[in-house]
């Protein structure tokens, strides 16, 4: 007679088979499994909504690769925003960035650098609150400014913001397209 077990094992087995069929995300059996830059700015980390942020962060199927807590100076944040110095806002951002330390994590998932942004909503916290009251802007943020977190635009920005801070992760492992 056939152990009871085989009967059970076998479902398993069946399972484990149709969720790895159905957990590719395009239609063509790819998956995109990317990196991104996020930071919690000085109003997150100060105002106590780190765990919650990570624990978000995580809900939503994020790994966190890399994290660490650092000061930034206003050289850093200049090089960082670059693209925005001829912006009038510029002085008072880098003010603002370097007013108290940030948590900087590499977060990594299936299409990850879009999936981060929406997670994080409009950069203009208060509208958040009424067009995206679940994102993390719209709880934790305040204005356009403060904002309390920040996604990489795009996969050439994770290219760049990634080694920004975590030098040991070189552009080539950031973005990966795996055919399955
Ligand atoms: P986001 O990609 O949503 O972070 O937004 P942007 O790249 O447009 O802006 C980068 C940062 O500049 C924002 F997070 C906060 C700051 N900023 C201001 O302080 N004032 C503005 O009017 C716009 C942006």
């Amino acid at each position: 007679m056939r152990p009871p077990f085989v009967g059970f094992i076998r479902l398993l087995g069946l399972l484990v088979f149709v969720s790895a069929c159905c957990c590719s995300s395009s239609p063509d059996g790819s998956t995109n499994i990317e990196k991104t830059l996020a930071i919690i700015k000085p109003d997150g980390l100060l105002g106590n909504y780190t765990d919650d942020i990570k624990r978000t962060i995580l809900e939503y199927g994020f790994s966190i690769v890399k994290e660490k807590i650092v000061q930034l100076d206003e050289t850093t944040v200049k090089r960082f925003y670059a693209e925005h110095s001829s912006k009038n806002f510029f002085s008072s951002l880098v003010k603002y960035m370097t007013s108290g330390p940030v948590l900087t994590m590499v977060l990594e998932k299936d299409n990850a650098i879009a999936d981060w942004r929406a997670l994080m909503g409009p950069t203009d916290a208060s509208k958040a609150k009424i067009t995206h009251p679940h994102s993390i802007r719209a709880k934790c943020g305040l204005d356009t400014q403060k904002n309390c977190v920040h996604g990489s635009d795009s996969p050439k920005s994770a290219q760049r913001e990634i080694p920004f801070f975590f030098k040991e992760l070189s552009p080539d492992v950031i973005t990966q397209h795996d055919e399955l």
